[in-house]
């Protein structure tokens, strides 16, 4: 059981509104953002805020996860405590009802992150096919470690070939049908945290085997059993946690492993006398082009006027070329909108995921084109231009030039660009904090992280992840909790739309350490910096992890701190937020990081509401089977004295454990 040093904290929310102000369509703190909605109001231009409004209130059956529609029988609704309306049709009570939605979120979470690793891993084939010339290994260092990593051989071995190993072993995790488990989880794990995969029996074989399971498991007349149907969604967030991993490594193989940058964020990059780009979606396999054919095609640009090329970018397509290129961060998801109504965008290339549809409708008011790029995501109206890894710098090339054509079409009328933008650093791959951790212990990087924490210098680490969600205003729970958790000298790391907010409200740097930090955090990242005098800047006030997919990265933070600890996942000082988690994929990673031993705090409620046993899994049985918990907590205040709660709770059994070991010079005791 999770325990609550604050006796007014349980497991369930506290009973601030779960929908703020819900007649107000003004769903924003991002000052970028409030600047172009009013843009958007002068012209009387509907936005996802007036939408949201327009959906208030939202039903109740479907909020609580009590309504079924998997077969053709329902939609059924849970009406009442007891009797036939208790159940649906077929028999299904809450309990049942309320897992399979839940779990049938998680296989689409998995199955979009593994998608898009799907189609790195496809441009890797290609390129060991030798049938691209676009794409290079820009990382040998990043294969020679992954391909040791998963066993495979490397020494006097060209590098085409480990790769064409690693693709293979790749795909294999997608369709293999042999009892083994996925290597490209089985390979990223501690000891502990594979042994209970196993005894729990929720280890995936092959991401495509699990999601089609769950499918099949959630479907009408099958698993009517809860429990059984949580332990096939927690097997089915490994596979999502799976395709992250796959996703990342080879990510970094292709492109390069991030490694400290500077940038700026907010829509203010979006320049009048440039040629605008935006890239949006989540997958850098098309992008990384596009920067590439927007460098050479600058002279192009210049003769219709502008100044060159400006790419920016939007989600975590923004965030993947933020972290290894510095191309600036236009915006995250719910404003992804604004960024047209600048009047000088004058292309969106689309990837998939998280792309509002709506985008086409507002470019239609505007000269935008809207461009997508792959087979699944297709938007009416919009222009589609096919992708090819084979063709890969054409197509990118065709993209930028469809954007030259466009500049010419801007209407000066319609110009009106936000003013804001700010300075960030970006970059801190696992290897990027090991570097800096090593110049400090060069031995043992890690420990510098954790005697931070055992000395009190830090209370422990929080990833905050996950999207923007309009039941609150945008941004304004990441930046509470992040501005809670930093000013009680918490380390942060941020990944997705969380990364994204910081990044555009200029607290992903330096000055903000200063402004928020309190002063054992401060004097910790002080401590860092002046052991690592090659970094070209200071360190920002939170690091940032990556894309969606990078949250594996914080799964490798967390595990090092566990072997150096030379403890389980569930005894260190790590934490997990998604304050304002929305997609199917923050379902998939919030359940992967409570089977890692994550207290992992989600700040809307996912429909779960509407059974107690569910609810009581998630949030204090799972903690007994797997050391993590979900913390549901609307109100942020609340929210992240929850988590250091639980940050602290885990430091002070750790000291404990601590030094009991070294009074008695044993092992550090395992069973607590
Ligand atoms: O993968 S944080 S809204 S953009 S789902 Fe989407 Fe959520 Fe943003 Fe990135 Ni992640
Ligand atoms: Fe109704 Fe059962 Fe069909 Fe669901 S599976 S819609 S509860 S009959």
């Amino acid at each position: 059981m999770p325990r609550y040093r604050d006796l007014t904290h349980t497991s369930r929310p506290s009973n601030a509104p779960r929908v703020v102000e819900p007649k107000n369509p003004l769903r924003t703190t991002d000052p970028g953002t409030i600047e172009m909605y009013k843009v958007a109001q002068e012209n009387n231009l509907e936005t996802v805020f007036e939408r949201f409004v327009a959906q208030q209130p939202q039903c109740g059956f479907g909020y609580k996860g009590i309504c079924c529609r998997i077969c053709l029988a329902g939609p059924c609704r849970v009406k009442a405590e007891e009797g036939p309306a208790s159940r649906g049709i077929c028999g299904a009570t809450a309990y049942t009802i309320v897992s399979r939605n839940l779990v049938r979120m998680i296989a689409g979470g998995a199955a979009s992150h593994s998608e898009h690793a799907r189609h790195v891993l496809h441009t890797v084939h290609e390129l060991t096919e030798g049938k691209t010339k676009d794409y290079e290994i820009k990382s040998p260092a990043k294969l020679h470690k992954l391909a040791e990593k998963l066993g495979i051989e490397t020494l006097n071995r060209e590098d085409m070939d480990i790769l064409a190993d690693v693709a293979e072993l790749a795909y294999e995790d997608f369709g293999r049908f042999k009892d083994r488990p996925a290597a490209f989880l089985d390979s990223f794990l501690i000891e502990p945290r594979r042994g209970k995969f196993k005894h729990t029996n929720i280890m995936p074989r092959s991401i495509d085997g699990t999601v089609t399971e769950l499918m099949a498991q959630t479907a009408q007349g099958v698993d009517a059993d809860p429990v059984n149907i949580i332990f096939g969604g927690l097997k089915g967030s490994l596979a999502d946690l799976v395709g992250e991993y796959i996703g990342t490594n080879l990510s970094d193989v292709l492109f390069g492993i991030p490694e400290p940058i500077v940038s700026e964020a907010n829509l203010g990059v979006i320049q009048e006398s440039m040629v605008n780009i935006a890239v949006h979606g989540h997958n850098p396999v098309l992008s990384e082009m596009v920067v590439a054919a927007a460098r050479e095609l600058k002279a192009e640009a210049q003769k219709v006027g502008a100044k060159g090329v400006n790419i920016v970018g939007i989600c975590c397509t923004g965030n993947e070329l933020l972290m290894r290129e510095g191309v600036y961060l236009a915006t995250s998801s719910a404003s992804q909108e604004m960024a047209i109504l600048t009047g000088v965008l004058d292309a969106m290339v689309v990837d998939i995921q998280c792309i509002y549809p709506s985008v086409q409708q507002l470019a239609d008011c505007y000269h935008t084109k809207i461009i997508t790029t792959e087979a699944i995501m297709k938007i009416p109206s919009a222009q589609h231009l096919a992708f090819n890894a084979e063709t890969a710098m054409e197509d990118a090339k065709t993209l930028v030039r469809m954007a030259i054509a466009a500049y010419k079409f801007r209407d000066p009328k319609k110009i009106a660009i936000s003013s804001e933008r700010n300075s960030l650093v970006a970059g801190f791959s696992i290897e990027a904090l090991t570097e800096i951790f090593a110049n400090v212990n060069s031995e043992r990087p890690f420990s510098v992280l954790t005697d931070a924490i055992l000395s009190g210098q830090i209370k422990g680490v929080v990833q905050m992840a996950g999207c923007n969600n309009l039941k609150r205003q945008q941004d304004e729970s990441h930046v509470s909790i992040l501005k809670e958790l930093v000013k009680n000298d918490v380390l942060v790391v941020a990944t997705g739309c969380s990364a994204g907010a910081f990044a555009k409200m200029g607290l992903m740097n330096s000055e903000a350490v200063d402004k928020y930090a309190g002063e054992g955090l401060k004097s910790f990242l002080r401590m860092l910096e002046k052991a690592n005098p090659q970094l070209a800047t200071k360190l920002p006030l939170v690091f940032h992890l990556g894309s969606c997919v990078d949250n594996s990265r914080g799964m490798d933070l967390l595990q090092a701190m566990a072997k150096e600890l030379k403890v389980d996942t569930p005894k260190v000082p790590f934490a997990a937020s998604a304050p304002e988690a929305m997609h199917e994929k923050a379902v998939a990673i919030g359940s992967y990081c409570v089977s890692m031993g994550i207290p992992t705090h989600v700040g809307t409620m996912p429909y779960l509401e509407g059974s107690d046993l569910i609810y009581g899994i998630a949030t204090q049985i799972a903690h007994d089977v797997f050391g993590g918990n979900f913390i549901f907590e609307v109100d942020e205040k609340i929210a992240a004295q929850k988590i250091i709660n639980a940050l602290e709770y885990r430091s002070w059994k750790l000291r404990i454990h601590k030094e009991t070991a070294e009074k008695f010079e044993t092992a550090i005791a395992q069973g607590w």
